[in-house]
């Protein structure tokens, strides 16, 4: 797909000037196709048919400092329990008005869990993840397999899995919810159902039944047949990211491919039974660049989510530019173009994305402009 395809603009349709006659009788039938709920097509093909995406959640940033200020002191003030389930802040997309959505298909928020709390088991068929910016001690139930969550683990809990989330630690724990509770709210999916009261498992191992099963690299086992569409691994533990990051950086410097782009190492989590993305909805990847190393600009159908692991990098989104550190959260919203450049320490970050989606519809696109 050429530049050229993405610029062919809708032809200027010109009425001729009515007579006050026949602006009368317009009126009147615009009137009546009102009162009917009717509403003809060439009065706004331009606003529902763009030439390309036109996205009404715009790019934001969500500062670490200020979500964890807030979530402490929603630890002080609100407890958490049945009913309210957790206590989790949502990231609002201030183009998207009213709802939580930080993009048209995808939630994303920021859980606290004090020491001693419990956030009640329940399932619902909406895919989540939790990504661990920061601390341990919380462990998450997932059908009854206890899954301990640490400084940078991706957990999965798949849609319609029962879940619970337990700190046994003496610190307060919060991090990093994903769920594509948007797209199931706008297309009328979404299933709910409480679970039991009482702990499924009080066992705090050091792995979970779910990775003893399934993570190890390259293997799967025999007794269980047939692909899934959301992957059974409940949690992927940070050294196995970190150690695959480090090594295509140093293949790279050996001269091997591997990386992304120069100084850009990246790996996607993925279902061992497909070698696809980890849930049906949702991507989620790691990125690392070297220090002053930037990602290639691209345009993607779609929406990211980036939040800072480590490091510091500027991120340009169309014509603005953030500036992020640790913990900080921003969205790309679709076919914006984008591109991150590292700070002088390089930055690690955590990316999640509703691509899963439109590739399955064979709606996804990317272009990437030449010369930038
Ligand atoms: O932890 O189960 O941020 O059900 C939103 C909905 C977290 C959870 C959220 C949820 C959860
Ligand atoms: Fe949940």
């Amino acid at each position: 797909m050429s530049s050229d395809d993405y610029s062919k603009k809708h032809q200027e349709f010109v009425a001729p000037e009515p007579t006050p006659e026949e602006q009368a009788e317009l009126d009147a039938m615009y009137a009546k196709m009102d009162e009917l709920h009717m509403k003809p097509l060439w009065r706004q093909i331009g606003g529902l048919m763009p030439n390309e995406p036109e996205p009404r959640a715009i790019a934001h940033k969500w500062d670490w400092s200020e979500l964890i200020k807030l979530a402490r002191r929603s630890g002080d003030l609100v407890p958490v329990g049945r009913g309210g389930e957790r206590r989790a802040i949502g990231l609002a997309n201030p183009g998207l008005g009213g709802p939580t959505y930080i993009a048209p298909t995808l939630w994303a928020a920021i859980q606290y869990l004090g020491p001693g709390e419990n956030a009640p088991e329940h399932r619902h068929s909406q895919n989540a993840f939790r990504f661990v910016i920061e601390g341990e001690g919380v462990w998450t139930v997932v059908n009854g397999d206890a899954v301990p969550m640490r400084r940078g683990d991706f957990l999965l809990t798949p849609g319609w899995n029962f879940h619970g989330h337990h700190n046994i630690a003496t610190e307060p724990m919060a991090w990093l919810d994903g769920l594509d509770i948007p797209f199931a709210h706008q297309m009328d999916t979404g299933f709910f159902e409480y679970g039991t009261e009482k702990l499924t498992d009080e066992s705090t191992p050091e792995h979970s039944r779910s990775e003893r099963l399934w993570a190890h690299p390259g293997l799967r086992p025999v007794s269980f047949p047939g692909a899934s569409s959301s992957s059974p691994i409940g949690r992927y533990a940070w050294e196995h990211t970190d150690a695959a990051l480090k090594d295509q950086l140093a293949l790279e410097d050996a001269g091997f491919p591997g990386v992304v782009s120069p100084g850009h190492a990246a790996i996607r989590f993925t279902n061992p039974t497909t070698g696809g993305d980890v849930m049906s909805t949702i991507r989620a990847e790691f990125h690392r660049l070297r220090p002053a190393a930037a990602t290639t600009p691209v345009q993607e159908v779609g929406n990211r989510v980036f939040q800072v692991f480590e490091g510091t990098a500027t991120i340009r989104i169309g014509e603005e530019s953030f500036e992020l550190k640790h913990g900080d959260v921003v969205n790309v919203p679709s076919w914006k173009l984008w591109t991150i450049e590292a700070g002088s320490d390089g930055v690690d970050l955590f990316c999640f994305s509703d691509h899963p989606i439109f590739e399955k519809l064979d709606l996804a696109r990317t272009f990437t402009p030449e010369g930038i």
